[in-house]
């Protein structure tokens, strides 16, 4: 049986290869034969630079058509693809390099990454911008493609993804062959695919969601992609008039609410319109069903995991729950003692399946730790099951900030803040914003005169990728406290829950 992922997604589209794949609006589209010959000329180069199944290559890269070429290549080698946020600063880079330990880092061209790739001993850095062009493109235009695809088992890994740890520092989470085919076949199915669907890509592809959860499933079947580099709110619309499918973070649905006279006639093709990566407000659900006659179907997912449960195809969709166990995917709820909680009681929500990565890269402890006894997955996440298995998240127990579907650990910003003279101490928190569903906020302590908003931000510029900045600053005489001396957070985000709703502008 084939084990390869290219094999596996080239089985799905074999019979389309003259078929429009990728089709970046404004330009010409790129069929499956040609993803299939770039990626192969791609893995022809990966063997000439002397990667071999196992080692790593970490591509810090805007979204292409180059850039899902790179990634197949890596599956038909079986070189390990690690994505990262085009966010992230050198400073942040270097601990993903030191990390990963690659042979290959390919970048979009700054002089910035060089340091943090000879920091590392990255043995090859090559580039790769925007429009597809840089040395990656030009290096291998004069190789041998590699048409042969490297065995491969479905426990080997085919990607690490990072993902913020408590501590501050990410740990990447090993994704296996099995961990991601299972997953894409079935969404597949669950999700009702048609030959005819059309699928509106506006993710970007360094996260679980865009990278695989959205194009596995085109690939799989062959279907268009309408591959828009970023979400643009008015483009996108635009573009629903030929799609049949689009999967997004809460904020595309906010946006898109926001375009006025947005309404049925912008969908006319539309069949399935996906909501995941962070909670949809049950608003924004009855908004959009209002406007448009589609109920959005809300799903539940985690690097770790890809995705767990998800909103009925047919049936009903419920705001403010996350649906069904995937088929195969066992949820239990247990409570802080690790008794199963009765029905619609909130505790742990705890995952066991085929889709369950394989650990952190490189890191035992912190896997065994995440993982109980039996071999259940702790997600972090708090929710309730109904007596028919219907999940409903209510929090995390986690300090995590979800901001426009991007996790932010307040760990992190607090020690970077920390670090400043004239900071004391400081406390992250998310409140409710507008665009983003949680802003984040930083309360600080100084240390003497206080600090002006504008030289704290600029501080954190170079540091840390613009999405973790906070968007205000408020200052303190000191932190409120609990009897353990655990800065109480909850009071923070009461104290301070309308904070970004008066102006959720970015500061
Ligand atoms: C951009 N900015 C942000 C965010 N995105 N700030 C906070 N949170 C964000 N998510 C900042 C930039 O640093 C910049 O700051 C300013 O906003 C404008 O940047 P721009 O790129 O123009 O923003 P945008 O295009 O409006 O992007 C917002 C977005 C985008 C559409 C919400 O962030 C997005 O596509 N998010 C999707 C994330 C995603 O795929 N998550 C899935 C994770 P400045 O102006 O100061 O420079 S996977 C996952 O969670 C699991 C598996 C699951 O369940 O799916
Ligand atoms: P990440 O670590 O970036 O993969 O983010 C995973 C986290 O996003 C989960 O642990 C949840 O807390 C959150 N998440 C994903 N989908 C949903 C959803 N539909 N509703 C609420 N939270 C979600």
């Amino acid at each position: 049986m084939e084990e390869n992922l290219y094999g596996i997604l080239r089985a799905g589209f074999a019979d389309c290869l003259d078929e429009p794949c990728l089709c970046p609006p404004g330009q010409a589209a790129r069929s499956y034969r040609e993803l299939d010959e770039l990626s192969a000329r791609y893995a022809g180069l990966l063997g000439e630079l002397g990667l071999q199944a196992g080692d790593r290559a970490v591509a810090q890269v805007e979204k292409s058509t180059e850039a899902v070429a790179l990634y197949m290549a890596c599956l038909r080698t079986g070189v390990i693809y690690v994505p990262l946020n085009t966010a992230y600063t050198p400073a942040e880079l270097e601990h993903f390099l030191g990390d990963a330990q690659p042979r290959l880092f390919v970048a979009t061209p700054a002089a910035a990454v060089e340091p943090a790739a000879q920091q590392a001993d990255v043995p090859h850095l090559l580039s790769l911008d925007s429009q597809g062009g840089g040395s990656l493109a030009q290096r291998a235009r004069s190789v041998v493609p590699r048409e042969t695809l490297e065995p491969r088992a479905a426990s080997d890994i085919a990607a690490i993804v990072y993902t913020s740890g408590t501590t501050g520092r990410s740990k990447g989470a090993m994704l296996s062959i099995g961990n991601l085919a299972s997953n894409a076949r079935t969404l597949y199915s669950l999700w009702g695919w048609r030959a005819d669907d059309v699928l509106l890509h506006a993710l970007p592809v360094f996260h679980v969601h865009g990278l695989f959860v959205a194009l596995h499933c085109a690939l799989l079947g062959g279907h268009r992609v309408l591959f828009h580099t970023r979400f643009d709110a008015p483009v996108v619309r635009g573009a629903l008039a030929e799609a049949t499918v689009m999967m997004g973070v809460p904020t595309f649905y906010t946006r898109l609410l926001e375009e006025p006279g947005f309404s049925k006639a912008d969908c006319a093709r539309m069949r399935l319109f996906i909501s995941g990566s962070a909670p949809l407000l049950a608003a924004s659900m009855e908004a959009f069903a209002q406007r448009t006659g589609h109920r959005i179907l809300e799903r539940y997912g985690m690097t770790e995991a890809g995705m767990i449960t998800s909103n009925p195809l047919d049936g009903e969709r419920i705001a403010g729950s996350v649906g069904y166990p995937l088929p195969g995917v066992t949820v239990r709820v247990r409570s802080d003692a690790g008794q199963d909680c009765p029905v619609n009681e909130v505790g742990q929500v705890e995952i066991r399946g085929p889709n369950v990565f394989a650990g952190y890269w490189r890191q035992p402890e912190k896997t065994r730790a995440e993982f109980t006894a039996d071999g259940f997955f702790r997600t972090g996440d708090l929710g309730s099951l109904s007596a028919d298995q219907r999940l409903t998240l209510v929090g995390r127990s986690r300090d995590l900030i979800i901001s426009g579907g991007y996790n932010i650990y307040p760990k992190e910003i607090e020690s970077a803040l920390d670090a400043l003279a004239g900071v004391a101490e400081s406390a992250v928190i998310g409140v409710p914003h507008a665009d983003l569903g949680e802003g984040v906020v930083a309360i600080i302590v100084a240390a003497g005169e206080p600090p002006e908003e504008a030289a704290l931000h600029d501080a954190l510029t170079g540091r840390l990728a613009k999405f973790k900045h906070p968007r205000r600053y408020v200052v303190l005489n000191s932190l409120p406290r609990n009897a353990m001396g655990k800065v109480e957070k909850q009071r923070l985000r009461e104290r301070y829950t309308e904070l970004l709703s008066q102006d959720p502008s970015f500061i």
